[in-house]
């Protein structure tokens, strides 16, 4: 009876009514995955669940730190980057991703860049991290639901992957999308898991965004290979936009004339726009967007709010891309 409607605001409620519903859900000693499965696949489900395979450590990572991108900002923890977040493959709970994602199979990981360039190419994750010089970039990172963090992340500009792929001129947006697995990913399968999402996760960037210096693909995350929750073994990464731009475990990134579809935008168009530009001035139609709770080395109840910046923090870098566009209209 639930396979077929489209997600409704339970579905895309911020964390803490998450947090809410799955502690009485417990405390009833219900699960997500048992409200939906038939007897055997539901037993299947749950002994996955528990986390049969907890997270390989990550790989160190040899990397340039250009002192350019590596402001003084305070950084959120590693256990916070690690232990807190979305992706909702995995479950909607902010601890579901490190306690699921364990057994992601990255090895032999392959990356297809084609569509509107000269060059289409296959890469393996293997050959990417050895074609790339890598960095360290401390960015801001803001979601929007309204908590923020400070990262650094270690990857390349996407920039040098599209100008090896030589763009035609027909090319004006940058297309991506997630490994799409129901066996290894159980939210592609399950609504209850999945948050009723339309899977493969899929994502979009027009051309000069794609373009600019700043946005990133990321293959690690403090000085590690990403773990699995963060979206290893490559990720999205653009710091003047909402979380949910930076689609992870990316598998396909294709040039188009056309502007490509977004999972959040397909799932609610009045909530979440193309562009997510981080704007303390538009707010979310159920929430202000004025500040956040940023997540540092305090505990998770004693977070700080503070302001939230234009373009995060990034507006002098950004602001030109969008020059002359009304950034309510085009949220
Ligand atoms: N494939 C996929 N990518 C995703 C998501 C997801 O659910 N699936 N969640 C997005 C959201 S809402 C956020 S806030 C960030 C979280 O990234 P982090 O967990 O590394 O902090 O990932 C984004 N990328
Ligand atoms: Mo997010």
């Amino acid at each position: 009876m639930y396979k077929h409607r489209n997600p409704t605001e339970a579905d895309i409620t911020p964390e803490s009514l998450f947090h809410q519903r799955r502690r009485i859900l417990q405390a009833l000693g219900i699960t997500a995955a048992t409200l939906s499965l038939p007897g055997a696949a539901r037993a299947d489900l749950l002994s996955w669940f528990k986390g049969a395979a907890p997270p390989a450590p990550g790989k160190p990572l040899s990397f340039s730190q250009p002192t350019m991108w590596h402001p003084n900002l305070p950084l959120t923890p590693e256990d916070k980057v690690t232990g807190y977040n979305n992706f909702y493959e995995f479950g909607l709970d902010k601890a579901d991703p490190a306690a699921n994602a364990g057994g992601l199979k990255t090895e032999g990981w392959k990356i297809q860049i084609d569509g509107e360039v000269a060059k289409p190419i296959t890469l393996d994750i293997d050959d990417i991290r050895r074609r790339f010089p890598l960095e360290e970039r401390i960015y801001r990172f803001r979601c929007v639901e309204a908590w923020s963090m400070v990262i650094p992340w270690v990857g390349f500009p996407l920039s040098q992957l599209i100008k090896h792929v030589e763009p035609t001129s027909n090319a004006r947006y940058v297309a991506f999308q997630t490994l799409l697995d129901p066996e290894q990913m159980p939210g592609q399968k399950d609504r209850f898991i999945g948050g009723g999402l339309d899977y493969p996760y899929v994502e979009g960037l027009r051309m000069d965004e794609a373009l600019h210096p700043l946005t990133l693909l990321a293959v690690g995350v403090y000085g590690k290979t990403l773990p699995p929750q963060n979206g290893a073994p490559i990720r999205l990464v653009t710091p003047w936009k909402y979380g949910f731009k930076n689609i992870k475990s990316i598998v396909h990134i294709r040039l188009t004339r056309e502007q490509p579809p977004s999972t959040w935008n397909l799932a609610a168009p009045n909530e979440y726009g193309f562009y997510a530009n981080v704007n303390p001035n538009v707010d979310h139609p159920r929430w202000s967007q004025a500040s956040e709770r940023f997540i540092g080395s305090g505990g998770l109840l004693n977070v700080q709010r503070q302001p939230t910046l234009l373009f995060n923090g990034y507006a002098d870098q950004v602001a030109s891309l969008y020059n002359g566009m009304d950034l309510r209209e085009n949220f």
